[in-house]
């Protein structure tokens, strides 16, 4: 019995059934996979009863893994190539730095020069509601700009920084620790229309949870523009919405979608990820503005 694959709503998304990564996939089924993940933008696979090892190993069949230097202080103890993102407190007794990880839209270290390609974040305990993921598909939100703001935004870049990704959280995570790794992420400009290496489409690549201006305006100048393309890139039509199941995998698209967790977790409820990046291509340049 091979795969299959069923589309999860308008805006993005595609469910493969009938995998089991606890097995090593034959090379057919993972480019099966793969063609649908370039072409929905995440796919949801249910139901994996799988170890670090095995989440790797299937991680690592669709490119080089990241090994989180980045975010060097969450990564789990024994496998750097995985990225806890927890709300279980600390063993003594204190908050998880990580419990409020990507609380603000964004598409994973577009902060750093050789941002994500893909990640497959992977549910090991999620509460009885909430929780939840919510993704956008940000080729939808470029196609349906006007021409004339299409010319607009089309030569600009913007700023995009480890700073902005951890403000809203800052207070909530150990200060030592997000000195140590903003040493080791300097800010970085990114086009602001990126086209998809693979597909060649044009996406939006800005969003709230990490992009601060735009390169050449001031952040006062930048703000409607940048506003005004946030909230066109998260319209509820481009959106998909998930409800976590323990042993759901998600894996998306960095190139071609946003997400943000909806921070959606009743007290009390305990919430346990891992996350695999893949690593994309270089993009983008360091930023030596102010
Ligand atoms: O926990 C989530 O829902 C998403 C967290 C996140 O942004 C990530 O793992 O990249
Ligand atoms: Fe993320």
């Amino acid at each position: 019995m091979g795969i299959s694959v069923r589309r999860l709503s308008y805006g993005l998304g595609a469910e493969i059934l009938g995998a089991d990564l606890s097995r090593t996939l034959s090379d057919e089924d993972i480019a099966q996979i793969r063609q649908a993940w370039i072409e929905h933008g995440i796919v949801l696979i249910r139901g994996q009863d799988i170890t670090p090892e095995q989440h790797i190993a299937f991680s690592a069949r669709f490119g080089t893994l990241d090994d989180h230097a980045a975010l060097f202080k969450y990564r789990h103890p024994d496998h750097p190539e995985i990225f806890l993102v927890s709300n279980k407190p600390k063993a003594d007794g204190t908050p998880s730095d990580t419990r409020n990880t990507g609380v603000r839209w964004h598409s994973d270290l577009s902060y750093t020069l050789r941002p994500a390609m893909g990640s497959l974040l992977f549910c090991r305990e999620i509460p009885e509601v909430g929780g939840d993921t919510m993704f956008a598909n940000t080729y939808l939100a470029y196609d349906s700009l006007s021409e004339g703001f299409k010319r607009l935004i089309g030569p600009l870049w913007a700023v995009h920084t480890f700073e902005e990704a951890v403000r809203e959280t800052e207070g909530v995570r150990d200060p030592a620790n997000i000195a140590a790794m903003k040493k080791v992420n300097r800010p970085v400009m990114q086009p602001m229309v990126r086209p998809h290496e693979e597909t060649g489409r044009k996406t939006i690549y800005v969003s709230t949870g990490v992009t601060t201006h735009i390169v050449g305006m001031t952040r006062e100048e930048s703000q409607p523009i940048l506003q005004y393309l946030y909230q066109h890139c998260i319209r509820p039509e481009f959106v998909y919405r998930h409800r976590w199941q323990r042993n759901d995998l998600i894996m998306w698209d960095n190139r071609c979608t946003m997400h943000k967790a909806v921070g959606d977790i009743p007290s009390g409820g305990i919430r346990h990820m891992h996350r695999t990046t893949v690593l994309g291509t270089p993009s983008g340049q360091l930023y030596e503005g102010a």
